[in-house]
């Protein structure tokens, strides 16, 4: 709230401070290429007031930051605050990782908008990632015009649970639609495949990868492959929750039109995208089963599977078929 004294003993002799502001314990500024003179209004109930001389190119030219909040997996959580501007404008508000964590914005990128008197705003999140004790909040104030934004009364809270993790399907499998029949409006699947509903596929270069499903198997059909990464070509499930300590099998079947060593992987959707599972299947000609069984290094309620395809030599083309993916929890 901008309103604790500087010798407040709540104020930890480590805390941050904006540089000038009083009472600005645990905050701190990011600028990248904005300006902002920064102080605390008095007149406006010790709010803290951004004046925004220079805009900068990006949301984040001019950041008003506060570091270190812990964030638990599975929690809901609500942001509030008091907030309001000279001129009506947008700012774009955060919670995400640091640089370990990717950046990853627990959140979404919340854009808000500001008028010119005081107003209550609110946010309301899933925490999907894994726990991460150095969270921030961020209010992003660049790139959106200059002149001055105040800031008050801010709050961070879990207010409950995230909405669960997915139950298994009927038949036990954590992953969904391993058949390739179902479409879903609400999980769309491969844009134009029916049949793909839950399942996502991506390439580096859009045109490079089509997919086809016939009779229960999904095709990956690569053309030109650039496998500087084997990640260029992907096979993905999301939402797929694992629980720290588990034992899981994953199993399918596989082939390729001719040998080829794809990645087979379970991790986090996002942040340091964390490999519980990280292995490979020599595909060839002949359609063989694949078994991988791993522990899972941290409850996950939205980890994801993926086949990383973008294998061989370059500029080479080919298919990959895959049928019978089962994931479960070992007793
Ligand atoms: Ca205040």
């Amino acid at each position: 709230s901008f309103d604790w004294a500087d010798t407040d003993p709540r104020v930890t002799a480590d805390a941050s401070r904006l540089d000038g502001v009083t009472q600005s314990a645990y905050w701190t500024l990011f600028r990248s290429d904005g300006q902002a003179t920064l102080s605390n209004d008095a007149a406006a109930g010790k709010a803290l007031k951004v004046d925004i001389t220079n805009p900068g190119s990006v949301n984040y030219a001019v950041q008003v930051r506060q570091d270190g909040l812990n964030l638990e997996t599975g929690g809901k959580y609500e942001v509030s605050f008091d907030a309001w501007a000279q001129v009506a404008r947008p700012m774009m508000l955060k919670v995400g990782g640091g640089q370990d964590r990717g950046y990853a914005a627990y959140s979404g990128e919340q854009t808000i908008q500001l008028g010119t008197t005081k107003e209550r705003k609110t946010v309301t999140f899933d925490m999907k990632a894994t726990t991460d004790a150095a969270t921030r909040l961020e209010f992003n104030l660049g790139n959106a015009g200059t002149g001055p934004v105040w800031i008050d009364n801010v709050v961070v809270k879990r207010i409950g649970n995230a909405a669960g993790a997915r139950p298994p399907a009927a038949d036990g499998n954590l992953l969904y639609n391993a058949a390739f029949t179902q479409d879903s409006p609400t999980h769309p699947g491969i844009a134009g495949v029916p049949g793909t509903a839950y399942w996502s596929t991506w390439s580096n270069v859009p045109d490079r990868l089509s997919t086809t499903v016939s009779g229960g198997t999904v095709t990956l059909n690569v053309k030109d492959v650039d496998p500087a990464n084997n990640w260029h070509i992907q096979l993905n499930q999301t939402d797929v929750p694992l629980t720290a300590g588990k034992s899981y099998t994953l199993t399918f079947k596989g082939r390729a039109t001719d040998a080829r060593e794809v990645a087979v992987v379970i991790g986090e959707n996002g942040g340091s995208y964390a490999r519980y599972l990280d292995k490979t299947a020599a595909l060839s000609a002949t359609e063989q089963p694949f078994t991988y069984t791993f522990t899972a290094a941290a409850t996950n309620p939205a980890a994801q599977l993926q086949i990383l395809g973008a294998v061989g030599a370059a500029g080479s083309s080919y298919g990959l078929s895959f049928r019978d993916f089962r994931l479960v929890q070992n007793p």
